[in-house]
C-alpha cells in the first residue's frame, strides 16, 4: 500500500463523512424534517472519493440526483448543505432548491441533477470552454447505469471523444435504475464496453475499493489534463439503501443487500485492509469518526436553527443577472 499516511486519513474522513451526513439525513427526513425527496449515495462512498482526491479545486463535476457524495468529496460546505436539504434560507440555492439542486461553482461543483444523464452535456460544455481558454481543467461527470441508455450519453461521449475534451465520464454502476435490474436494460456487459465505440478508453473498475478507483481515476484524470481526451470509467457498485428514502425495495431481497452490506462495503473494506497493514489504528479511526460525527451535529444544529425562505423572496433568484450563477454565490 503505497499510499501516505495523511492519504489514508484523507479518504477515510471523505468516506466517512458522506456514511454518516447521509444516516443523518435518513433519519431525519423518516423523523419528518426534511421535505421533498433524498436518494442515499451510501454504499458508493468509494467512488466520490477515490475520483476526487485526483481533482484540484478549480476542476469541475457534474452531479445526479444522489449528488451528497460528490458534494462533499469535492469540499462543500456541510452546513450549507444541511441548510439546503432543510429548506432554510442559509441553504446553498437559499432553500429553494433542496436535495437535487446543490451547486457550488466557488469549488467546480457544477450541480446535482434531477434530470437523469442531464450532466454528460455539461461537463462537455465546461471541458470544451477549459480547452478553448488554454486552461489545464478537467471536467468529471459522474452518472448512472440507467442514464448510460439515454441519448445524452452518446451525444456527449461522441462529441469528447471527437475534440479530445478533458473529460472523465465516471459511471456509478450501482446495479439498478430505480426498481430495474442494470441486466435488464443494458445491451453489454460492462458499460465500459461502450467506450470502443467512441474510440476511447473503457475501464472497469472496483467501485467498493477506493485504492482501485483512486488509481484507475489518477490514469484517466492525467490523459485528460495532458490533451489525451476522455476516458469511460466504470465503477461496480452497489446501492446498499433503497433508491430513495422511504423506497419499498420490492425488486430485490433483504439476503442480497444483507451479502452486500457484509462483502462490499467500501468503509468496511477499508477498515479491514488498513488495519491488517498496520497503516492506521482502531483509535484513529476512532478519532476521525467523532471529529466528523462532531461537524455532522454542528451542520444540523446550524439548519435547524436558520429561517425558512421569506414569501417575499419567492421570485429571487429565478433569472441569472450579469453572467452571476443563482446557486453557489
Ligand atoms: C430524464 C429522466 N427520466 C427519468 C427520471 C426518473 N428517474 C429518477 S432516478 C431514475 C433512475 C436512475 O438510475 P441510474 O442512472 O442508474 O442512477 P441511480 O439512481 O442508480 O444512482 C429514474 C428513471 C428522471 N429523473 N429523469
Ligand atoms: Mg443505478
Amino acid at each position: 500500500m503505497e499510499f501516505s499516511q495523511e492519504q489514508l486519513e484523507a479518504f477515510y474522513r471523505t468516506m466517512y463523512t458522506i456514511r454518516s451526513f447521509e444516516e443523518k439525513i435518513n433519519d431525519l427526513f423518516l423523523a419528518g424534517e426534511i421535505p421533498g425527496f433524498v436518494h442515499l449515495y451510501i454504499g458508493e462512498e468509494a467512488v466520490a472519493t477515490g475520483v476526487m482526491a485526483n481533482l484540484r479545486k478549480t476542476d469541475y463535476i457534474t452531479s445526479t440526483h444522489r449528488g451528497h457524495g460528490h458534494t462533499i468529496a469535492k469540499g462543500a460546505d456541510l452546513k450549507r448543505m444541511m441548510a439546503e436539504i432543510f429548506g432554510k434560507r442559509t441553504g446553498y440555492c437559499r432553500g429553494k432548491g433542496g436535495s437535487m439542486h446543490i451547486a457550488d461553482f466557488s469549488i467546480g461543483m457544477l450541480g446535482a441533477n434531477g434530470v437523469v444523464g442531464g450532466g454528460f452535456n455539461l461537463a462537455v460544455g465546461a471541458a470544451l470552454a477549459a480547452k478553448l481558454m488554454g486552461t489545464d481543467q478537467v471536467a468529471v461527470c459522474f452518472f448512472g447505469d440507467g442514464a448510460s441508455n439515454r441519448g445524452t450519453f452518446h451525444e456527449g461521449l461522441n462529441m469528447a471523444a471527437v475534440w479530445k475534451l478533458p473529460v472523465v465520464f465516471v459511471c456509478e454502476n450501482n446495479q439498478y435504475a430505480s426498481t430495474t435490474p442494470y441486466r435488464t436494460t443494458t445491451s453489454v456487459e460492462n458499460i465500459a464496453d461502450r467506450a470502443i465505440g467512441y474510440g476511447i478508453p473503457g475501464v472497469v473498475v472496483d467501485g467498493n475499493d477506493v485504492f482501485a478507483v483512486y488509481e484507475a481515476a489518477q490514469a484517466a484524470v492525467e490523459r485528460a489534463r495532458s490533451g489525451g481526451g476522455p476516458t469511460l470509467l466504470e465503477a461496480k457498485t452497489y446501492r446498499i439503501k433503497g433508491h430513495f428514502v422511504g423506497d419499498p425495495e420490492l425488486y430485490r431481497t433483504r439476503q442480497e443487500v444483507e451479502e452486500h452490506l457484509e462483502n462490499d462495503d467500501p468503509l468496511k473494506n477499508f477498515r479491514r485492509q488498513v488495519l491488517a497493514a498496520s497503516r492506521l489504528s482502531e483509535r484513529e479511526l476512532a478519532e476521525i469518526e467523532a471529529q466528523v460525527r462532531e461537524e455532522i451535529e454542528e451542520a444540523v444544529d446550524f439548519a435547524r436553527k436558520s429561517p425558512f425562505p421569506a414569501p417575499e423572496e419567492l421570485f429571487e433568484d429565478l433569472y441569472v443577472e450579469s453572467g452571476e450563477a443563482a446557486c453557489g454565490k
